[in-house]
């Protein structure tokens, strides 16, 4: 395979070589892409892995520091490109731009902050920040100096942060003072003070001040970022890191339980993400690319950050929220920088496509190429509005499956090379192998027949975590134990005779009723089918009849059109659509469901308020909006 100097693959046949090629010599292939890479010393293995461990090593022996790939790499071609641009939350406050070269030296000149304080290659440094430009610079200085960043989500509580800092023992945090959000205003250093009196580890507290809101500070322990500005150089040579150093830590899995911390590593990540990037989203030389994810999230770290600035671009950083100063906000922004790839969530499309059309209609956003979704199942309406009020069916949908854990985007769309298929996410990237899995634990072969059932990967990949921080075991319990030798994903997909792949969710949100297995997804699309209803989740709860019955929550458009005879049209809609065995037996209407930062619905909360067992919640600190649980609870039938 012979790649242009952007790593992109340009026609369907080349995908299909690439593939190919991928997967007989996972080797050659991906010492092919690394080479475009600045290596201070060349890898003399290109892979080792067993999964029965489990372990993957990519490109030992390789030295390099991602910081410098990601910005000195760009410096004599493109100094003066943006590397940010950063749209605030107030739509009255200035934006900035933040070239190459000025990321640059801030980066260096942080790496030297947090050098003078103390911080050595190889120690945890939390970060707890707002969508702000100072977020990515902290995150890259520590990578400068060999330092392992955890992110830890603005939205999330002290409880929340401090048991993150306590699982990776962080020896710094760095915060700002405060920040807004849509409406709201959160005060995020007393969050910090709040976390900190849980914990043992933190020396140095580095805030940076967003706001003019007075900040209550610790003698000793807190200091404002501007002032150890004041004595940093703004130079700095990078840390020479081996290919298998980890670069980051990041804890995931609200959704299904207690946060668990992948651990990411140098190399095999940044060829991953750089590569993922230019393929998925197809960016030319000018491209203006928008990821409307928080960097909290994976999805922010590898497609705000380190695969948009690996392979040179321009990233938009937003730090509000669609909804303010109303509906328009997003339209808006597309307008104003002529973005060219848009990618986002399928939650935020569904609020998106609730509104007026006449939003949209006030702005032009034909500056838009690419559409991306992520997170979720994108369900067939929200697809088909995407495509038709935004992309105006002239923008291909790249719908990307892949996790925290994967590091990188794993199946979805190449814009404009792979024929696109609603709610579908399509075929493997390179260097993907997936397998699905039928009950028995036996692979389904793909012989150009539909199939369903569990998704896991056969063979590694480069940007695969490499363990959970302080926990081998575990992560081999959780993803290497169900499938000898393969890697076990979680979620359940079907694949049709072409062999393009749809997400259909997690395998627990299956629910088995009278002894049928129905998706939630299923249900849940024919409820929101509904023109009144805005949003669903199913779980069930314990029966004496049926074992297991349905209990539906649900949001609605105009809360005031909850009634008894809606109940009865939602039933019979879903007895239309799916079935009678689906019907629910408890419908309640709810203004909010519970969702991690992702947007994806907590249905493990949801069903055990459905079985009355209150007491018994589990680990809800990954919650973005924690206070609809007990709303929920209070009114539930
Ligand atoms: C990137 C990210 C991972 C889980 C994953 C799956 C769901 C993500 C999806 C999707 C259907 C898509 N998921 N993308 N489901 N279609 N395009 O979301 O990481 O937060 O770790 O969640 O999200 O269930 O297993 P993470």
């Amino acid at each position: 395979m012979n790649f242009n100097e952007n790593l992109q693959i340009k026609s369907f046949a080349d995908y299909k070589k690439a593939y190919q090629e991928s997967l007989e010599n996972p080797e050659k292939f991906w010492s092919q892409v690394a080479n475009h890479f600045i290596w201070k010393e060349k890898w003399n293995h290109t892979l080792s892995w067993d999964f029965k461990k489990p372990e993957v090593k990519w490109f030992q022996g390789g030295k390099l520091n991602i910081t410098e790939n990601c910005l000195d790499r760009h410096l004599e071609k493109q100094s003066n490109k943006d590397a940010i641009i950063w749209e605030p939350n107030d739509p009255n406050e200035e934006s900035r731009h933040i070239t190459y070269k000025q990321l640059h030296v801030k980066v260096c000149q942080f790496a030297n902050v947090l050098q003078n304080n103390g911080i050595k290659k190889g120690d945890r440094v939390c970060i707890y920040m707002p969508m702000i430009p100072e977020l990515t610079v902290a995150m890259l200085a520590c990578a400068r100096i060999g330092a392992i960043h955890s992110i830890v989500f603005a939205g999330f509580s002290s409880h929340a942060l401090a048991s993150r800092i306590n699982d990776a023992e962080c020896k710094m945090l760095i915060t700002a003072n405060n920040y807004y959000r849509g409406r709201k205003s959160v005060e995020l250093k007393e969050i910090c003070d709040q976390a900190l009196q849980e914990t043992t580890t933190i020396e140095t507290v580095i805030v940076y001040r967003r706001t003019l809101n007075p900040t209550p500070m610790k003698e000793g322990r807190d200091k404002f970022w501007f002032d150890e500005l004041q004595h940093a150089y703004s130079d700095h040579e990078a840390e020479v890191m081996d290919a298998e150093d980890p670069l980051f830590i990041l804890y995931t899995s609200g959704a299904t339980g207690k946060p668990k911390g992948m651990v990411h590593t140098t190399g095999g990540y940044m060829v991953g993400t750089a590569f993922s990037f230019q393929n998925v989203f197809q960016p030319s030389k000018d491209d203006i690319y928008w990821c409307s994810a928080d960097i909290g999230w994976i999805t922010g770290h590898s497609y705000v950050v380190y695969g948009p600035l690996a392979a040179g671009a321009t990233t938009i950083m937003f730090e509000g929220v669609p909804s303010y100063p109303d509906y328009n906000r997003f339209w808006e922004i597309i307008e104003k920088y002529k973005i060219t790839q848009f990618y986002t969530v399928p939650t935020a499309i569904r609020a998106l496509a609730k509104q007026s059309v006449s939003h949209i209609e006030k702005h032009d956003i034909s500056s838009l190429k690419v559409l991306g979704s992520v997170g979720e199942p994108i369900n067939a309406e929200a697809w088909h509005w995407f495509n038709d009020h935004i992309g105006k069916g002239n923008c291909p949908i790249v719908d990307t499956w892949w996790q925290t854990e994967t590091g990188t985007i794993m199946i979805s769309p190449i814009a404009g090379v792979t024929a696109t298929r609603p709610t579908f996410a399509t075929l493997p990237l390179p260097g993907v192998q997936t397998a699905l899995m039928d009950e028995e634990g036996n692979e389904i072969e793909f012989n150009n027949q539909p199939a369903e059932g569990k998704l896991a990967i056969k063979s590694p990949w480069p940007a695969i975590a490499r363990t959970i921080w302080n926990n081998h075991e575990l992560y081999k319990k959780i993803y290497f134990s169900l499938y000898e030798g393969m890697y076990f994903t979680g979620d359940a997909a079907y694949r049709d005779a072409s062999g393009n792949y749809r997400i259909t969710g997690r395998v627990d949100d299956v629910v088995i009723v009278s002894g049928y297995n129905l998706g939630t997804a299923t249900i849940e699309n024919a409820i929101n089918d509904h023109e009144k209803v805005a949003e669903s989740a199913i779980v069930t709860f314990p029966h004496d009849i049926k074992g297991n019955a349905l209990y539906a929550f649900v949001t609605l458009f105009n809360k005031n059109d909850a009634s008894e005879k809606l109940k009865k049209q939602i039933k019979k809609q879903i007895a239309n659509v799916v079935g009678p065995i689906a019907k629910p037996e408890k419908i309640q209407f709810v203004s909010d469901l519970p969702k991690t930062r992702s947007g994806k619905i907590m249905r493990r909360i949801l069903r055990k308020i459905a079985a009355h067992q209150n007491n018994d919640l589990g680990d809800i600190s990954t919650l973005e909006n924690g206070d609809t649980v007990k709303k929920i609870m209070d009114n539930s039938v």
